[in-house]
């Protein structure tokens, strides 16, 4: 027998629904059936109100995903909520946690909502997407008006508490015993008239009058969309309220939801939510596994790198001391860092006492010891093996028992680095992208002798510093600069092969990638892949050429593009066009024009033959996490779910027989397909079922 879901008891007079659905209160089919069979039984025992609460952490955080794309299960959501709010008894929504999704529908459903300033009402649709697809977009604009209803729905962010009583979402707050303090909120409401936000368009009025203000919000808000289908259709539902009535606008919002729902980029994008909490699991890990309490962090380097992570680190919470020889490197460390805060706080990113805090958060010094008493040391100094160990060597003899050692190199060996101390266990890399205080991804690394509590340590810390972690093991590149690497190979090998710069880089764009590959060689610095190059032994024929003129990219104004006036538009380049010829002829090659769909293949293809090959080492644990590494590592577009979804969506078996017929025609090896790609695809197989069952 399933555990009760909803349970229904009076209070005297007033009727309480108790949703009882463990993690999140999802509105599941038998949540929803609870529901509205409680309101029904209530109603008929002649209650004067009724208040809708739930147990656990949070009201509820909406629709079970999980159940989308299964055969619909009576009553709909949308049913419900109607249901509620025609009732002629009110109905109280008991608000706490994260009220979100479907869960905020169904109290705006309510006639009226009550719950503690710590709580949060958000519709994230959008970050699934989706839009709310439960009178979300026709409800909450009645509530609060068009321009106020507009930024949360379009971008999926919440509205706290405070704020949301300001606007009158939240009737009564309520701290203490939220669920008595309901049912006397319901008592005082009884009996009386109930406002229906569905027959209500007061609030429409001003933005019917003069829609210009909600336009020019539609518009900024817009620009930051990346081009995904479920923010404009987030706007246009909002819209409606102008010219449709509230059933015309459901019927439009429900239809939009139902199209977005079956299409790909939600499904790529419900496919991140769900990757981003199955990183976090580590086979073999189990919740008994605890992470050790970090309150002060030591970053060591004051660099661009150090820099970031201590920004990051400040902005999560953590105490940090960055530490570096030179205190003129850490004034000047501590100055972008106050700029990069001001900057955001400018763009309404922090308030004026968010910054106050993170900046009141990070103190600087120049010897070592300042990390005594640090709970983690992140090491964040120049990529070089020897000055790692050193500087390990030396953590080993200043950290305290206990602290977490963390490297933040990003393809040095960790166990080596590990090897210069004695406490293996407590040593591990994480794997910050530059910037560090903007990009999510983080890679942990976990070294050979790494112990489990520091992974899940490394995790915890990642998500508060707002990162999305990711654990993989040693290799030279670790996984995502691994896979790059194959692609980069690609791309060179394209450009002798007669596809010219700007050929790559327009497929590359028109895929969904911001920027192509060789432009961002040339904002990341053709220097520095030299350098890795020259360390590793390794060529590239073309790039090596333009390093050794001192053609950087856009540092030295030139590269693979040209760029005027520090202009950073890339502009093709004759003249390295005559060297790719050049360097094309000298290697043997006969150029060619390219098709499209070829050098987007060879764009694409390299990454998952690479991805299949760092899942068979064990390098990496699931398919998804290496999604989640280049969707938020090297900017994969969101839309189309990363390298390995989109690899199962295209069909591993076409990828194989397509990848197979470029390596026989170039004999690249580069091209040669590895041999899980080729199980996968002799099997009928997908990377997401080979992952299944793996932590
Ligand atoms: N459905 C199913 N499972 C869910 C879920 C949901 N809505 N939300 C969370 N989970 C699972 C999650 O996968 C994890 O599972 C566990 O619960 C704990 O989650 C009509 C259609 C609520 C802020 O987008 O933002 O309503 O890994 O680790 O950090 O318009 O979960 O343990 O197996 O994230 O405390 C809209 C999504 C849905 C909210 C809690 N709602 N959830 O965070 O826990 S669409 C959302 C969250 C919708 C309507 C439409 C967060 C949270 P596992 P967690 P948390």
């Amino acid at each position: 027998m399933s555990e009760q879901k909803v349970t229904v008891r009076r209070d005297g007079e007033v009727g309480v629904i108790e949703i009882d659905n463990p993690p999140v209160n999802a509105l599941g089919g038998a949540v929803r059936k609870g529901i509205w069979d409680g309101l029904h039984d209530l109603q008929g025992a002649g209650v004067s109100a009724i208040v809708l609460a739930c147990k656990g952490r949070t009201f509820s955080g909406g629709a079970d995903i999980t159940e989308f794309g299964k055969p619909p299960v009576e009553p709909g959501l949308s049913v419900l909520i109607d249901e509620i709010e025609a009732s002629d008894v009110p109905v109280v929504a008991a608000v706490f946690g994260t009220a979100l999704g479907g869960g905020f529908e169904i109290a705006l459903g309510c006639h009226y909502r009550v719950g503690p300033s710590s709580v949060k009402l958000g519709l994230p649709e959008v970050k699934l997407g989706l839009l709310p697809g439960a009178g979300g977009t026709q409800r909450l604009p009645r509530a609060i008006g068009m321009e106020a209803a507009l930024p949360p729905i379009v971008t999926g962010d919440p509205i706290p508490g405070d704020e949301a009583a300001k606007l009158g979402l939240l009737d009564r707050v309520i701290e203490g015993d939220l669920t008595e303090g309901a049912i006397a909120f319901a008592r005082e409401v009884a009996g009386k008239p109930v406002r229906r936000l569905s027959r209500d368009d007061t609030a429409l009025a001003s933005t019917k009058a003069d829609p210009i203000a909600f336009e020019e919000a539609a518009t900024r808000l817009l620009s930051r969309s990346r081009g995904l289908k479920a923010p404009a259709a987030c706007v246009q539902a909002v819209r409606n309220c102008l010219t449709m009535d509230f059933a015309d606008g459901s019927k439009w919002e429900r239809e939009t939801f139902h199209d977005l729902r079956s299409g790909e980029e939600s499904a790529a994008q419900r496919h991140h939510f769900f990757a981003e909490r199955a990183a976090l699991k580590l086979p073999g890990v189990g919740k008994e596994v605890q992470p050790r309490p970090v309150k002060k962090i030591a970053v060591i380097g004051a660099g661009t790198m150090g820099g970031g992570i201590t920004m990051s680190m400040a902005t999560g919470g953590y105490d940090v001391v960055m530490i570096d020889k030179s205190q003129e490197a850490l004034d000047r460390g501590f100055g972008i860092i106050e700029k990069n805060y001001r900057k955001t706080q400018a763009r309404g990113g922090f308030t004026e006492a968010e910054v106050d805090g993170a900046l009141s958060r990070i103190s600087l010094a120049t010897e070592l010891s300042a990390a005594a008493d640090a709970d983690m040391v992140i090491e964040a100094v120049y990529e070089n093996l020897d000055l790692k160990k050193s500087i390990f060597a030396e953590l080993d003899k200043v950290a305290k028992p206990g602290a977490v050692l963390a490297s933040n190199t990003s393809t040095l060996d960790v166990d080596e680095i590990a090897a210069a101390t004695s406490r293996p266990a407590d040593v591990m890399g994480m794997h910050f992208f530059s910037p560090a205080n903007v990009m999510k991804l983080l890679e942990n690394i976990r070294g050979e002798k790494s112990s489990p509590d520091i992974l899940v340590t490394a995790n915890t810390v990642g998500k508060q510093a707002g990162k999305i972690p990711v654990t993989v093991g040693v290799c030279n590149g670790f996984a995502g600069n691994r896979m790059g690497g194959a692609r980069a190979r690609q791309v060179q090998r394209m450009l002798l092969e007669g596809a010219m710069p700007q050929d790559v880089d327009r497929v590359a764009k028109a895929f969904g990638f911001a920027m192509g590959p060789l432009a961002v060689n040339d904002l990341a610095g053709l220097d520095i892949g030299y350098a890795v190059r020259k360390e590793r032994g390794e060529k590239s024929p073309i790039a090596d050429k333009l390093a050794e003129m001192g053609r950087y990219g856009q540092k030295t104004g030139a590269g693979f593009y040209l760029y005027e006036g520090g202009s950073r538009t890339p502009i093709p380049d004759p003249f390295v066009e005559n060297l790719i010829r050049e360097t094309s002829a000298e290697h043997g090659f006969t150029p060619r024009e390219i098709p499209e769909q070829e050098i987007l293949d060879r764009l694409l293809f390299p990454l998952i033959n690479e991805g299949a090959q760092i899942l068979d080492e064990g390098i990496a644990i699931r398919s998804s996490d290496l999604d989640l590494i280049w969707v938020n590592g090297f900017g994969f577009p969101l839309a189309k779910g990363g390298p390995m979804f989109w690899a199962d969506r295209e069909g591993v078996g076409n990828v194989y027989e397509r990848l197979k017929g470029y390596y026989e025609v170039s004999g690249d090896p580069n091209l040669e397909p590895k041999p899980l790609l080729q199980h996968l695809a002799k099997t009928g197989s997908s990377f997401a079922d080979w992952s299944k069952g793996r932590g």
